[in-house]
């Protein structure tokens, strides 16, 4: 089982790096311990526990803010080269604000990344992974632009505080999720409803964001601490339900809705004109006197224009779209400005979220539409993985998803060309899956969430893993030859 690993004839690249990944609020725990302030996902958890499917909060979580030493060990033990986390902004800046730091949520990320660091770990770090600070939300949150201006100072002190020993930056995760998810859909924190309004007025304001946060690191730190800046955009694949033009035009649309609105942008300068023309087009017929897109300036789209080093791709799962039809029952809530409705088909066998199933040539082809779209920009995979409701700790099932999945990532390098530096696995430790709470697990360790101490246990997978990537690193130490699958 070790071997299940099945590269196809292909390895990964000698520089290529693995690690996995978690966000903060997800593990953390110690929501009000030594000075953090609240964020909106303690607010939605503790003041509406409905919204999370088994009522469960983030209190306690993993509680990841008491075991540096011990999970770092764990992370050591798998030979991961990075480990990718997000920085809870409330910790430090309890109201958001710059000007009151909270010194002990300096103090945890001071400690957490000399630990990486001392074990030979590259830290990859999310500025922000949706916790965002309550009194920000009472503010307006992301769809006020004025959070841009906020975002940026906290970034500066990041890269004040951490700059000298952190050297790669995302800033956002999923920005569509961040965005239409939590102000169109209201299936994340804060949960409104806007739909084709909110998501847009916070997309502006996040790319101004993330914009300015590119453009400060080069002016005022690249020279002294010459590290690397991206974004993660999450990328499920969208195929088309037929060969027919009107089919590929839907799936098409999905993509430039979900994806290319953030990418675009940043690798060409502007939205697609795609979701420029239907979002134009549609708020005309709507009587509407200006645009739900908020259009970016001439200066705005130079400051947004070339701001990644690096492209973060989450990758989970495809949808098949065809033109919209309310027939079709969605999966999960979609931007429908796009004109299209997309399914999963039944007989894909799932995961244990709603949403996922496995389709692991989508995975590919996600990947090589990026490729085609930027002009093969640096890709680094941020998250993939695989949930079920057992947490069981012989988990062949996620096995065998990293398997076909990572094949994919083999043939989309070698058969492709496609730029891919590294892959981050989703994730590190089972935790707080968003409105699923602690029901759908992900971790390649197993989390007890009903001890005090949340103990943690290897899974199965977690051995898989550390022998794809001491493959990759070329010091094996559980296996001398990797053999074919007849065992030979
Ligand atoms: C990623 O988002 C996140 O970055 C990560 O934090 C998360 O744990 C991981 O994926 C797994 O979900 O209404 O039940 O369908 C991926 C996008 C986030 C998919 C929330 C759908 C909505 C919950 N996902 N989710 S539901």
């Amino acid at each position: 089982i070790l071997l299940s690993f099945k590269c196809n004839g292909y390895e990964f690249p000698e520089d290529f790096k693995f690690g996995v990944a978690t966000a903060s609020f997800q593990v953390e725990g110690a929501w009000n311990i030594s000075g953090k302030g609240e964020s909106i996902w303690d607010y939605i958890t503790h003041n509406n526990p409905n919204f999370i499917h088994d009522g469960s909060n983030a209190d306690v979580a993993c509680d990841t803010y008491h075991k540096t030493a011990g999970d770092v060990q764990l992370l050591k033990e798998i030979s991961v080269d990075y480990y990718r986390f997000s920085i809870s902004w409330s910790r430090i800046f309890p109201t958001g604000h710059t000007y009151s730091p909270n010194a002990d949520g300096i103090r945890y990320y001071n400690e957490l990344i000399d630990e990486l660091l001392a074990n030979g770990i590259t830290p990859l770090v999310t500025m922000f992974h949706w916790d965002l600070p309550q009194a920000l939300h009472e503010l307006g949150g992301w769809p006020n632009p004025v959070l841009a201006e906020l975002f940026v100072d906290y970034a500066d002190k990041l890269f004040e505080y951490f700059g000298d020993k952190v050297k790669n930056w995302i800033t956002f995760n999923e920005p569509y999720q961040i965005c239409d998810f939590s102000y169109s859909d209201g299936i994340l924190a804060p949960a409104y409803k806007q739909k084709g309004i909110g998501g847009y007025l916070c997309s502006y304001t996040v790319l101004i964001a993330h914009g300015k946060t590119y453009q400060l690191y080069q002016k005022r730190y690249k020279e002294t601490q010459n590290g690397r800046i991206g974004i993660t955009i999450q990328g499920p694949w969208f195929e088309p339900r037929t060969d027919s033009a009107e089919d590929k035009k839907a799936a098409e649309n999905m993509l430039q809705f979900m994806f290319g609105i953030f990418a675009h942008p940043i690798y060409i300068g502007d939205y697609p004109k795609v979701v420029r023309e239907e979002v134009n087009r549609l708020s005309t017929e709507e009587n509407r006197r200006r645009s739900r897109l908020i259009a970016f300036t001439p200066q705005e789209r130079d400051l947004i224009k070339d701001s990644a080093d690096f492209l973060g791709v989450n990758h989970y799962t495809t949808f098949i779209c065809t033109p919209r039809n309310a027939e079709i029952q969605e999966v999960l809530p979609m931007n429908t400005d796009g004109g299209a409705s997309c399914y999963q088909d039944d007989e894909w066998a799932a995961a244990a979220s709603r949403w996922f199933r496995l389709v692991p040539w989508g995975f590919r082809k996600v990947l090589n539409w990026v490729k085609e779209e930027y002009n093969n920009p640096e890709v680094i995979i941020t998250e993939n993985g695989y949930s079920d409701l057992t947490g069981e700790l012989r988990d062949c099932d996620r096995i065998s998803y990293y398997n076909s999945y990572l094949t994919e990532v083999l043939n989309a390098i070698h058969e492709d060309g496609c730029n891919i530096a590294g892959y981050t696995a989703w994730s590190f430790l089972d935790n707080f899956e968003w409105v699923n709470g602690y029901r759908e697990k992900f971790g390649l360790y197993y989390v007890d969430f009903e001890d005090d101490d949340r103990p943690r246990t290897a899974k199965m997978s977690a051995y898989v893993y550390k022998n794809i990537i001491s493959l990759t690193q070329d010091k094996l130490t559980l296996i001398t030859r990797p053999r074919d699958s007849n065992g030979a």
